[in-house]
């Protein structure tokens, strides 16, 4: 290590033998030129922020500190393909991972890291995942060859010297190493967007390591979100006792005053981001943030199931952000915004399909091509991006850093389906609420894989982030009953925002009207609204659901709280099929709860 820089702030300081040993060994095999030891300073993401700029990796806007980046065409969403679950058995990471074994995975890993951070910088970031010193909180280390990596992550995540200072001489971390792939021979210039046509995301969960090749993309770089507070944390949740789940967290203010918390899960491109910002269209309500991507959930003294978000920024899709669908984001993203895939305005701007009504007259896409509202192809990318601190977020919840986290009163789940799904619907209780997050489905938009309309199943919204076998999270879930008492449980709900009618247009006005749904399930909890029970579960009586103002015919209400008798049939088959796959890891509970939702709904009258 002789001839390597170490660029190390009087400020940032570590003896923590674990940490140093595991960087000695890291930069001996990726042999980068320099180490650089973030204190997460406000002069260091500046100094970094004009190297991006310098390198060609960023423009900055002439608007509140912010930063728009252009990544290479061939990198520009996660990879999950690409992405494995390294356990010593290929059962314990289950049929909706990829797989290998350690030793086997080690062995490639270590050739492609070998010399891979030649000719850059390693950064070594550390981070806390959630409020520094919080019981729910945890610390991981990324070492990243990757100058946009650090800007993203300060943003991401609590970054810097108080989070060394609490990690101390602790073992207690996830070691995260990430590289672009792209070493620079002497003399040899660099790229705008550094990247490599092989691609690894690999998540070692027993030992709590992330090893990321060839990206510098979002959930594939950014190691603290996808990889480390999905995957490892869901691992490390299994064998703690808690939960680690792909949901968003709001706070929820009736006007009486009364406030709840919840915590709900859907699948990408259901609009989480925007239902966790949400505007509510009926006065008087009141819609506060805590997240909206991840949720770390305990249950704490009295009982009762509270909640963290683990990270501390936003990393939204831009395309289709307006003031319309979302003014808050609208609001957030106003200043200290890195922008990612946008397209750029002829003023030094920002704009992407959906940001206003009308296209402007001339811009440069995604590829840095002049684009003109002519052009066939699209000016942003459809997974284009910001990346923003939570705290800019004009309804942030108070207690969206309380290390305590706040109680949930209910789990909501949902999906994006044309048809079969009701509005909203209550499990019977917790085992058949399991159910419910088992069956989650939603339909394909072109954003996600090309095809449209296609059914892909995504238990708890959770398929590409479970860090071990989807039976035994199954299971993990349903243990989670005898943690409490019955009372104390958060109820759960199902929720459908895109139902459409036999013509194709959605039923449901969705957007700030869907704090309605949110009405009738605070009704719920309070005991004021009984419902009718339905083979799905309990769901609204028709007057139970506050449609005042909206121009819905009776007809337009009985068929989004439809349960049809021969799709369900067709429904249940299909899941019966799925389920088949974790053979036996399938709890018996899920088992009888397809067999008891199938008789119920084989009692149907038509
Ligand atoms: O985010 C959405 N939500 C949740 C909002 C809090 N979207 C966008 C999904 C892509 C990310 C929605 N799209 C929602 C919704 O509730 N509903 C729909 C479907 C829809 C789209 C457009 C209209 C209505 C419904 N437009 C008009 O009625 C004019
Ligand atoms: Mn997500």
């Amino acid at each position: 290590m002789s001839d390597v820089t170490v660029i190390k702030p009087k400020n940032i300081f570590t003896q923590n033998k674990h940490l140093l040993d595991w960087v000695n060994d890291m930069v001996s095999l990726c042999k980068p030129n320099s180490i650089h030891w973030c204190d997460g300073s406000e002069e260091e993401n500046e100094r970094i922020s004009l190297l991006l700029v310098s390198n060609g990796t960023c423009n900055k806007l002439k608007r509140g500190k912010c930063y728009y980046c252009q990544t290479d065409p061939s990198d520009v969403a996660r990879v999950e393909d690409r992405t494995f679950i390294c356990t010593h058995t290929k059962e314990e990471a289950g049929p909706t991972n990829n797989w290998q074994e350690p030793r086997e995975m080690k062995y490639v890993l270590n050739r492609l890291f070998n010399g891979s951070m030649i000719g850059r910088t390693m950064y070594v970031i550390p981070y806390s995942m959630g409020p520094i010193g919080s019981d729910i909180s945890h610390i991981g280390i990324e070492l990243s060859d990757s100058p946009y990596v650090v800007c993203n992550m300060k943003i991401m995540t609590r970054m810097g010297e108080q989070v060394m200072e609490a990690l101390g001489d602790s073992p207690k971390f996830v070691k995260g190493v990430h590289s672009v792939g792209a070493p620079l021979q002497p003399g040899e210039k660099d790229v705008p967007w550094p990247s490599n046509k092989s691609k690894y995301i690999v998540h070692f969960p027993e030992e709590r390591s992330i090893w990321s090749f060839g990206s510098g993309y979002g959930g594939n770089a950014l190691l603290g979100k996808k990889c480390f507070a999905l995957r490892i944390a869901s691992y490390m949740a299994k064998n703690e006792g808690w939960l680690a789940e792909h949901m968003l967290i709001v706070g929820i203010t009736n006007p009486e005053g009364e406030k709840k918390y919840f915590a709900a899960a859907f699948p990408s491109a259901c609009g989480k981001t925007n239902l966790a910002m949400m505007t509510p269209a009926l006065p008087g309500w009141k819609v506060e943030t805590i997240g909206d991507d991840i949720a770390w959930m305990k249950f704490g003294a009295d009982g009762r199931l509270y909640a963290i978000n683990p990270e501390a920024g936003f990393f939204g899709v831009a395309t289709g952000t307006s003031e319309k669908t979302n003014a808050n984001a609208m609001k957030t993203i106003k200043e200290n915004t890195i922008y990612t895939n946008v397209a750029l305005t002829p003023d030094g701007d920002v704009w992407w399909e959906g940001k206003t009504e009308n296209k402007p007259e001339k811009l440069i896409n995604w590829l840095g091509n002049s684009w003109t509202p002519e052009s066939k192809e699209a000016a942003a990318h459809p997974n284009s991006r910001f990346t923003v601190p939570a705290y800019q977020c004009p309804v942030i919840d108070p207690a969206w850093e309380n290390p305590q986290g706040v109680p949930i009163s209910a789990i909501i789940f949902g999906g994006r389906r044309a048809s079969l799904i009701p509005l909203v619907y209550e499990s019977f209780n917790w085992e058949h609420g399991v159910f419910t997050g088992a069956i989650v489905s939603s339909e394909t938009t072109a954003a996600a894989t090309g095809k449209v309309g296609e059914v892909r199943r995504d238990p708890f919204a959770m398929l590409p982030f479970c860090g071990y076998n989807m039976g035994d999270y199954f299971a993990h879930w349903l243990s989670m009953a005898q943690k409490t008492e019955a009372a104390n449980l958060p109820r759960i709900f199902n929720v459908n925002w895109f139902r459409k009618d036999r013509k194709g247009n959605f039923i449901w006005p969705g957007f700030g009207n869907n704090i309605r749904v949110m009405k009738w399930i605070f009704n719920r909890l309070d005991n004021k609204a009984d419902g009718i029970e339905s083979p799905l579960g309990i769901m609204p009586a028709p007057d139970e659901i506050d449609f005042d103002g909206l121009n819905l015919s009776k007809e337009q209400i009985a068929e989004m709280l439809t349960v049809n008798k021969n799709d369900w049939l067709l429904e249940l088959n299909e899941i019966g099929e799925y389920f088949g796959m974790f053979g036996n890891h399938l709890p018996e509970a899920i088992k009888n709860q397809i067999r008891q939702q199938a008789n119920r709904i084989l009692d149907m009258k038509n």
